[in-house]
């Protein structure tokens, strides 16, 4: 009887020690997680995936369109729940901000490795000897075959949307001594970076256009431009001369400090829940490639790949 008593109790005090007595018994809230949704294919693919592990779980979720930077703010005030796409270097700088001010969490990384930086179709690598090194950009020769009716003679780089890095491929551009020679032109969204990509290929003409990897693109012969190394501190919005690429950066989670009290299973999953290179490129395949819809992509990765997110949930 005594010793039964007092392994149960024991057993209690581990499962305080373990889980915390915040978590014990509690369900998770019926107020909806709120996911917001960017303008990129494999961040709106993964919120539905994640909403849809939530609900399978019990629990509600509403999507909720954000601006990519802002959106830090918005889950510190708990205005989003969540941020499951995190990129270092687009977003690094506004995470770190809210994160600083509280109510923000940081809540690990995905396995996947980041870069966002400018690159070029395989194919175009002849009409630029030196590539992928960036100092073959330097070459007259070079960027007269990347001049396009909107670029003012110079060679172009196409960037994606202004929201994601502001000025820093302008400032790149000129840091770099390459201002007289190239311009950049901000693209409206992504599809018109895709767009751009096949009309080059059709047209069998240079192009130079902002991508990142995790994407669809991996593996499809696309190769990413070698600035010099970045480092901590280098881009003029961190007071450095800009004299650098991208960095390998990491994709990271975060959410409303509030969050593990509210939907504390929720919680659990997102923290645990992390995902691949080949995870990520596949998400965003099924829109850009396959031209599913955001919500029929997640729901077919889902179906498919059971084995990889149910584990997360017990
Ligand atoms: C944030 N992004 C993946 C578009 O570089």
């Amino acid at each position: 009887m005594f010793s039964i008593k007092k392994t149960a109790m024991a057993v209690g005090l581990a499962a305080v020690l373990v889980i915390g007595p915040s978590s014990i018994n509690a369900a998770d809230s019926k107020r909806p997680i709120i996911i917001p949704t960017h303008n990129w294919s494999s961040q709106v693919v993964m919120a539905y995936v994640i909403g849809g592990i939530f609900e399978s779980i019990g629990n509600r979720v509403a999507y909720t369109p954000s601006d990519s930077q802002a959106v830090y703010e918005s889950i510190r005030l708990g205005d989003v729940t969540i941020s499951h796409e995190v990129w270092q270097s687009a977003f690094g700088a506004s995470f770190d901000k809210a994160r600083d001010k509280g109510g923000l969490l940081d809540w690990g990384d995905h396995e996947a490795r980041t870069l966002e930086d400018m690159g070029y179709p395989n194919w175009v690598a002849e009409l630029c000897p030196g590539l992928p090194n960036w100092e073959a950009l330097k070459s007259p020769d070079c960027a007269k075959n990347f001049v396009t009716p909107d670029s003012g003679g110079k060679g172009r780089w196409l960037e994606g949307p202004q929201s994601w890095h502001q000025d820093l491929m302008p400032q790149r551009l000129e840091a770099l001594g390459l201002g007289d020679l190239w311009m950049v032109k901000f693209a409206g969204g992504a599809d018109a970076l895709w767009a751009e990509l096949a009309a080059a290929k059709k047209e069998g003409r240079g192009t130079i256009i902002f991508n990142w990897t995790p994407n669809f693109t991996d593996g499809a012969g696309f190769t990413f431009i070698k600035f010099p190394p970045y480092y901590d501190g280098c881009r003029p919005a961190d007071g450095g001369d800009g004299k650098c690429g991208s960095p390998d950066g990491y994709l990271k989670k975060a959410v409303n400090a509030k969050f593990p009290k509210t939907h504390p299973h929720a919680a659990r999953i997102f923290k645990k829940l992390s995902f691949t290179t080949g995870q990520i490129g596949a998400m965003a395949a099924l829109v850009d490639t396959d031209k599913m819809s955001h919500a029929d992509a997640a729901k077919k990765w889902l179906a498919d790949n059971k084995n990889v997110w149910e584990p997360w949930t017990k």
